[in-house]
């Protein structure tokens, strides 16, 4: 019987591919620093990563979600990519195959690694959409607005200092209306382009690497499946099993920013 974590075995496998999806989670970026959504690393002050991922939240409170987000922007503007990240890069940047990225994260690390095709399924930390005008505009700034600075520090507040008014959260340029965060909560629908895009790579690849997600968060959860489906091999590489595990050829416990470089070395 075959063993999942069978590295010479996929390495035969990897050598020949000549289409490569890697489908990544957050847990590609724990090892730069940057916690994970679930897990013990996904609370601020009290509140669980998923409470504040959601438009119902942000329409309630959106000082709590902004504050919320800016320290994201801040903590990762000062992180860099691991090892995980740069043997990716590396891998496109070898020119012998294609490599597509379709990562969950917000987080940009791909790109910084120098990543070239990547599809970032739930937008992007660095990117705002006017809630008035609709426009989506690319936003690096620190802190994004005056009123942020010095706000939205993990540790609780008590008491809560006050909400920030709305007019002095981030605005749009054009039309003064509130920006938000141009990423996908739960209960919206990820872009039809995104989606099309990530859907035409996976029927195409003949390879696919899932890369520190926990499988659970649809539509993304269901990409990896339907590729083992059609008889495509897929490696998992995570600290511990996943719901999908068992559907996947191959499964390579522990850090990716050991394993991935590992599997990705060509000898
Ligand atoms: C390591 C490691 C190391 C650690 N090395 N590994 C079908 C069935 C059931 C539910 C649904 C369904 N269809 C839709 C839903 C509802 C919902 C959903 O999936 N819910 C589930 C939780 C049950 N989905 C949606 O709402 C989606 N929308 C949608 O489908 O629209 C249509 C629709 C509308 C209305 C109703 C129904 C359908 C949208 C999902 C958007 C997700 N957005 C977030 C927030 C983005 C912005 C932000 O970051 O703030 O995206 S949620 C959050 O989860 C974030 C992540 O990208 C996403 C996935 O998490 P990920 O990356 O897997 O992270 P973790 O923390 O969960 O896992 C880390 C993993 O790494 C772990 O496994 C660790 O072991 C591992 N790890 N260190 C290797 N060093
Ligand atoms: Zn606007």
């Amino acid at each position: 019987m075959s063993r999942q974590d069978d590295m010479p075995a996929f390495k035969e496998i990897f050598k020949a591919a000549k289409h490569v999806v890697v489908l990544s989670g957050a847990g590609i970026s724990a090892e730069s620093g940057i916690p994970t959504f679930r897990g013990s690393g996904g609370f601020w002050r009290s509140y669980k990563s998923q409470d504040l991922a959601t438009f119902g939240a942000f329409r309630r409170d959106p000082s709590l979600v902004w504050e919320f987000y800016h320290y994201r922007r801040e903590l990762v503007l000062t992180k860099k990519p691991n090892p995980a990240h740069h043997s990716v890069a590396e891998l496109e940047a070898r020119g012998d195959r294609k490599v597509t990225v379709i990562t969950q994260n917000i987080d940009g690390l791909h790109q910084s690694a120098g990543s070239k095709n990547v599809i970032e399924l739930h937008g992007s930390l660095f990117k705002t959409r006017c809630l008035s005008c609709g426009q989506v505009q690319e936003n690096r700034s620190s802190p994004i607005c005056p009123a942020l600075h010095g706000r939205g520090a993990p540790e609780l507040e008590t008491p809560r200092r006050d909400c920030i008014p709305e007019d002095k959260l981030p605005r749009c340029s054009d039309c003064s209306g509130l920006l938000r965060p141009h990423v996908v909560w739960f209960g919206e629908n990820l872009d039809k382009q995104v989606l099309d895009r990530a859907g035409e790579e996976l029927e195409q690849c003949d390879l696919c690497l899932v890369i520190g997600t926990s499988s659970v968060v649809y539509p993304a959860a269901m990409f990896a499946p339907q590729v083992a489906e059609r008889g495509v091999p897929v490696a998992e590489f995570n600290m511990e099993p996943t719901p999908a595990s068992h559907q996947f050829t191959f499964h390579f416990e522990g850090p990716c920013g050991t394993t991935v470089p590992e599997a990705l070395k060509l000898d």
